[in-house]
């Protein structure tokens, strides 16, 4: 039986089959590929437009960086060959045109109701129903809950005292105004230095008159050696994007990059220097952590990464001391989101950038006037705040997720953000989180492994509709399972000694537990396959005594 012409009670008139939450790039495929299957559905999003992530991150110097080339969908040959992109990595406003380009070429935007946050999103066990409800107090009923609502969406909101007196402006990179700023000539503060504010810090300091950069903890970062993509070499990636298509997805990181097998005591140290060098030039995202195979497993391998850079934050920046606050020290290479930068040392060469060293002069409040830390109270026209994301789990739980019994999503993962392939969570049927914890999500390519849930989840809903099945959730033991073993893979690396998103830390009160899964992308791959393959496994389906006779009467 096809997918459109599932058991009476998914047609019901006056609910949907399927509610996608988030129209970025995730809710985005999700349409796509409900639209072939005859389900009634329909996205809600909170913004006004598409984009997810590329829709709120607006502020000046934001750009991807994964290539272009490989952070874009792979669902369509004629997409990729049609589109160009002009940069190795994309600025966002290229990427949200891709984001709409796509919207429109595929006819996606007519299915999102836009301007519309989901606020509440509750099980009916009885009639086997999701309630969602909207900031406005409007409702719908749908079957299926495809959350799609990125793995980075839900900020963090800075907790320092004082942060509503500020008198000056105040702004947000992961909600900067959707019609620019002018900030030339401003006094600017930025307070976090992670992707956003390395990105962001820059291009501030082009023009404002002056720039204080509050740094608690210093990122690693590389040059992205960014560049514009000439013709030919486009026309010859082009003609093989299949074959590099294919290619990424058999590695770990779903990213055209192999971890080289040797560790790295195994060379010498002018081998090791020469690798090093080669990713800095490179500007390729995980190239370093791929150099050799224990970079993120052995403390001595790491150090030698973590050197090679810390000579380079010496070597560029001109006074010792700034540079010294710059490095850091405190956490194993690669353990905290690398990122790649346009200039972010060089910036601090500048006579109106300056660095204050939150470890050593901590902020006490921000004033009406600026910010005031131990040492000193320094004014400032605006307050840029990078200050990050509650990762991973904070983008579902803020969903208001209700499931069996009347056990909130939020309350389950405080005590261990479990999700069976990151994909359902037990006592929550019918709900999906799409690149949710325990998948490769944020340590992946996102796209890929976008893609990956999307038509994995399209197929599952194509599986029920032929078996009759109504619901179908996590089993207990399967997730427990997986959730261990997601974990054992964390043990023995770098990664639980570092505080970091990743680990939760970020966020009071979150677990401290390794959210994403480590194990690869092509090994995840692998896992959620076979599970289809052997019919689903670990999950649980209950096939109502209706929808077993509408199976039969089609005789299967
Ligand atoms: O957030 P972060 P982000 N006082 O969590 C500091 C993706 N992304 O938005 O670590 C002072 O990395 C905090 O300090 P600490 C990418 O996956 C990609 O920058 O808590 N400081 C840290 O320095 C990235 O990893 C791109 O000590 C405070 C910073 O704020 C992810 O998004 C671009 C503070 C937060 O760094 C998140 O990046 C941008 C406080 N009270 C983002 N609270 C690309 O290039 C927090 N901090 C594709």
């Amino acid at each position: 039986m096809p997918v459109n012409e599932v058991p009476s009670s998914f047609g019901e008139a006056d609910v949907l089959d399927v509610a996608v939450v988030g129209a970025g790039f995730a809710g985005m495929y999700m349409i796509h590929r409900l639209k072939g299957t005859g389900l009634s559905f329909r996205a809600f999003e909170r913004g006004d437009g598409v984009g997810g992530t590329w829709f709120w991150n607006r502020y000046p110097g934001a750009r991807c960086d994964v290539p272009s080339l490989q952070y874009s969908y792979s669902f369509s040959e004629e997409l990729e060959q049609e589109w160009e992109w002009s940069e190795k990595y994309a600025t966002q406003p290229e990427i949200l045109a891709y984001a709409n380009h796509v919207a429109d070429r595929f006819d996606l935007r007519s299915h999102v109701t836009f301007d519309t946050e989901i606020v509440a999103v509750v099980w009916d066990a009885d009639s086997a129903f999701w309630t969602l409800t909207t900031s406005a107090g409007d409702s719908v009923r749908a079957r299926f809950v495809v959350a799609a609502v990125g793995a980075l969406s839900a900020g963090k909101e800075p907790d320092i005292p004082g942060l509503e007196s500020f008198a000056g402006m105040t702004l947000f990179t992961n909600r900067w105004p959707k019609d620019g700023v002018d900030l030339t000539g401003k006094t600017i503060g930025v307070i976090g230095t992670g992707s956003s504010g390395i990105q962001v810090i820059p291009v501030l300091a082009e023009h404002a008159r002056e720039v204080t950069v509050y740094q608690r903890t210093p990122a690693y970062t590389l040059p992205a050696q960014n560049e514009v993509y000439d013709a030919a070499y486009l026309a010859e990636y082009k003609a093989r994007y299949r074959e590099h298509r294919a290619k990424a997805r058999s590695t770990r990181t779903g990213l055209l990059l192999e971890r080289r097998p040797e560790p790295a005591l195994s060379v010498d140290e002018a081998e090791r220097r020469r690798r090093y060098q080669e990713c800095w030039d490179a500007g390729i995202f995980g190239c370093t952590a791929s150099a050799f195979s224990d970079i993120v497993g052995d403390i001595a391998a790491n150090e030698t990464a973590a050197e090679f850079i810390r000579e380079q934050i010496r070597d560029i920046v001109r006074d010792p001391a700034v540079a010294e606050d710059l490095i850091p020290r405190a956490y194993p290479f690669g353990t905290r989101r690398v990122c790649l930068d346009t200039g972010y040392y060089d910036a601090f060469n500048r006579d109106d950038v300056r660095l204050v060293n939150l470890r050593r002069d901590p902020i006490v409040e921000i004033t009406p006037q600026g910010v005031r830390t131990a040492s000193a109270e320094r004014r400032h026209d605006v307050l840029v705040f990078a200050t990050g994301f509650d990762a991973i789990t904070g983008s579902f739980t803020r969903l208001g997720i209700v499931g069996r019994g009347g056990v909130r999503l939020e309350d389950v993962w405080s005590e261990a953000p479990r999700a069976y392939l990151g994909l359902q969570v037990s006592g929550f049927p019918n709900l999906f989180t799409v690149t949710g914890p325990s998948s490769p999500s944020i340590l992946s390519n996102v796209l890929v492994s976008i893609e990956e849930h999307v038509d994995w989840i399209t197929e599952l809903l194509q599986h029920m509709a032929d078996t009759g099945a109504r619901t179908v959730e996590a089993d207990p033991e399967a997730e427990r399972q997986w959730y261990e073993e997601a974990a054992a893979l964390v043990e023995g690396t770098l990664y639980p000694q570092a505080d970091s998103y990743f680990m939760g830390t970020n966020i009071p009160g979150k677990p401290r537990v390794f959210l994403p899964y480590m194990g690869g992308v092509n090994a995840y791959h692998d896992k959620i396959t076979q599970v289809a393959r052997d019919g689903y496994t670990g999950l649980l389906f209950d096939v109502t005594a209706s929808s077993r006779a509408a199976v039969g009467a089609e005789g299967r």
